[in-house]
């Protein structure tokens, strides 16, 4: 029948791997050194085959490893309205990558039909069309996997050729790659669209059109460091647009070398100022005499990013994910009409590595709810959504948007607020976006006249360190709680309770959990506390009764 034949074609090119690992498909798709990512390329191309048949419309795989160093690679795929592959269905990704590894023909064909056949069940197969969107960074096996797709789908036969449409939009970010699926499907486009003008139509031209309404004070200059990766080339062909109506705010873009991608994330990026706390390269000496610049960092496919802002005494003052929920709360607080505010659920959802001092601000000073997600971004999304009319969600690493309903559109369009419903369509809601946020984040500082560092002195982060261990095997640790307790190894939590409690805790501050990586092949521990003394003293202890 119908998936037997699709099965014979598309096994047809079937890789051979005998020595590769488990294989495992997250909430950011399959992620690893890129010279391991034939099997997992194989299954996410059979997966789209049947996600694009089961919602016969468009599937976006975007390739990309994030803020990974550049010999790693990925992929993951996007729904036709912009979201990501919904939980029930990683599983099977999972299992059909791990059935080619075990190499039996026979056992993968069986599994494939039957998955298959369940996910398909009422599906018109033979009415189907394939329609795929394909997009990329800029690393270099990029470049191979990209081709290897184009050709696995363009060879197939089993569909006639008219009922196959495979769209290539080359290197894009992440959440324009979001953007562009979400846009054919909601104007049922079947052709190839012209991204940059409509992404930049949608988002930039309302940026300049409230730029030109400011009194730009707060802050002279925004360096942009773009982790020498595909922010750098989306940006590149914004500049120019930007400069047309000499603004009083300069933008500066900095590590934009994309073309050599051994340098992509590489001392820069997102990540890189995160974890080291300290500024990237390539930012100059003249930059960091002069106190009224702000910094930001985006990662190496832009749908992160950070901002950073040196103090008057030249400390480098971190304005993390949690510092822009916590922005963008205050935002929505100061100008919005409180009666507005009585009619809608505005709230804040964050993850367990979220400053235990921005949880206290939100609740105490901003009195918002918050709630608490498994990291992910789709863990987040999914939870701003169902709990609140306006959900503005970001991990402390700095992913993270804000989402609105109808609800809340609604009753906004009763009240004559030009300048903020202008203000709300710079938001990206499909997916976090460093473009999009840097956008948002910038207008919110100069409309609300707030100096980066006066942002900064909201509150004080609690010291705080996050190490990686290796262990022999990371599944044994297992969570509950939101990741902030563990389940399994049995007796393991009991002692990171007692190290916690034992380590001078008078404030109640001290906070440790341990969770297995996502991404790497490693087990994580997050920990603050009133004084780095308490959390290194922690981590210590916590370090050996993993070990
Ligand atoms: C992925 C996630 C990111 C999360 C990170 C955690 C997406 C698009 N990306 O990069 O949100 O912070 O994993 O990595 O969801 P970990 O599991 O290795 O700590
Ligand atoms: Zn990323």
């Amino acid at each position: 029948d119908f998936l037997q034949q699709t099965f014979n074609e598309l096994a047809a090119n079937r890789p051979r791997n005998s020595n590769a690992p488990q294989f495992s498909y997250g909430t950011s798709g399959f992620r690893m050194e890129s010279s391991k990512l034939d099997i997992p390329l194989f299954a996410t191309s059979l997966i789209t085959v049947l996600r694009s048949f089961y919602c016969s419309e468009f599937i976006g795989i975007m390739i990309t490893a994030s803020h990974n160093p550049p010999q790693d690679n990925g992929f993951k795929t996007i729904e036709p309205h912009g979201e990501m592959l919904p939980h029930d269905w990683e599983p099977h990704v999972t299992a059909i990558a791990n059935a080619v590894y075990e190499g039996e023909y026979l056992n993968f064909e069986k599994l494939f039909l039957l998955i298959a056949d369940d996910l398909l069940k009422g599906v018109a197969l033979e009415k189907s069309d394939l329609k795929i969107i394909l997009g990329r960074d800029t690393r270099d096996s990029s470049i191979k996997f990209s081709t290897f797709l184009n050709n696995f789908f363009n060879k197939l036969t089993f569909l006639n050729k008219k009922r196959v449409n495979i769209i290539d939009y080359s290197i894009v970010t992440t959440p324009q790659l979001h953007f562009i699926v979400r846009k054919h499907t909601l104007n049922a486009e079947n052709t190839k669209m012209d991204l940059p003008k409509e992404y930049f139509d949608a988002f930039f031209k309302p940026f300049i059109t409230l730029l030109a309404q400011v009194n730009i004070q707060s802050f002279k200059k925004l360096v942009i460091d773009c982790a020498n990766g595909v922010g750098a080339l989306q940006l590149e062909q914004l500049l120019p647009l930007y400069e047309e109506n000499s603004p009083s705010l300069k933008l500066e873009l900095i590590n934009t070398n994309y073309q050599d991608c051994s340098r992509l994330n590489v001392e820069c990026g997102a990540d890189f100022v995160k974890t080291n706390q300290h500024l990237p390269s390539g930012i100059s000496h003249e930059s960091t005499i002069k106190s009224d610049v702000l910094f930001c960092s985006l990662d190496g496919d832009a749908d992160r990013i950070i901002f950073y802002c040196l103090s008057k005494d030249k400390e480098f003052c971190l304005l993390d994910g949690d510092r822009m929920a916590t922005l963008i709360g205050e935002f929505f607080i100061e100008k919005l009409p409180k009666e507005l505010l009585s009619l809608i659920k505005l709230g804040i959802v964050q993850t367990a590595y979220a400053n235990g001092n921005s949880t206290s601000f939100i609740t105490n000073d901003l009195n918002l709810d918050v709630k608490c997600a498994k990291t992910g971004v789709k863990n987040l999304h999914h939870d701003a959504v169902e709990n609140f009319d306006v959900g503005i969600y970001f991990e402390a690493n700095g992913h993270g948007t804000v989402v609105f309903n109808d609800k809340f559109i609604n009753a906004l369009s009763s009240y004559n607020l030009k300048q903020f419903e202008l203000f709300i369509s710079l938001v990206n809601q499909a997916v976090g976006d460093a473009i999009t946020d840097l956008f948002i984040v910038v207008a919110i500082l100069l409309l609300l006249q707030l100096d980066p560092k006066d942002w900064f002195k909201k509150y004080d982060d609690l010291p705080n360190k996050l190490i990686k261990c290796v262990v022999p095997n990371r599944a044994a640790f297992e969570t509950y709680d939101f990741e902030r307790k563990l389940s399994k190894p049995v007796g393991l939590q009991e002692k990171i309770n007692y190290i916690v409690a034992e380590t001078d805790n008078s404030d109640g501050k001290n906070r440790c959990f341990v969770r297995a990586s996502g991404t790497e092949d490693v087990v994580r521990i997050y920990c603050e506390a009133s004084t780095d003394t308490r959390v290194q003293t922690i981590l210590a202890k916590v370090l050996d009764a993993i070990r």
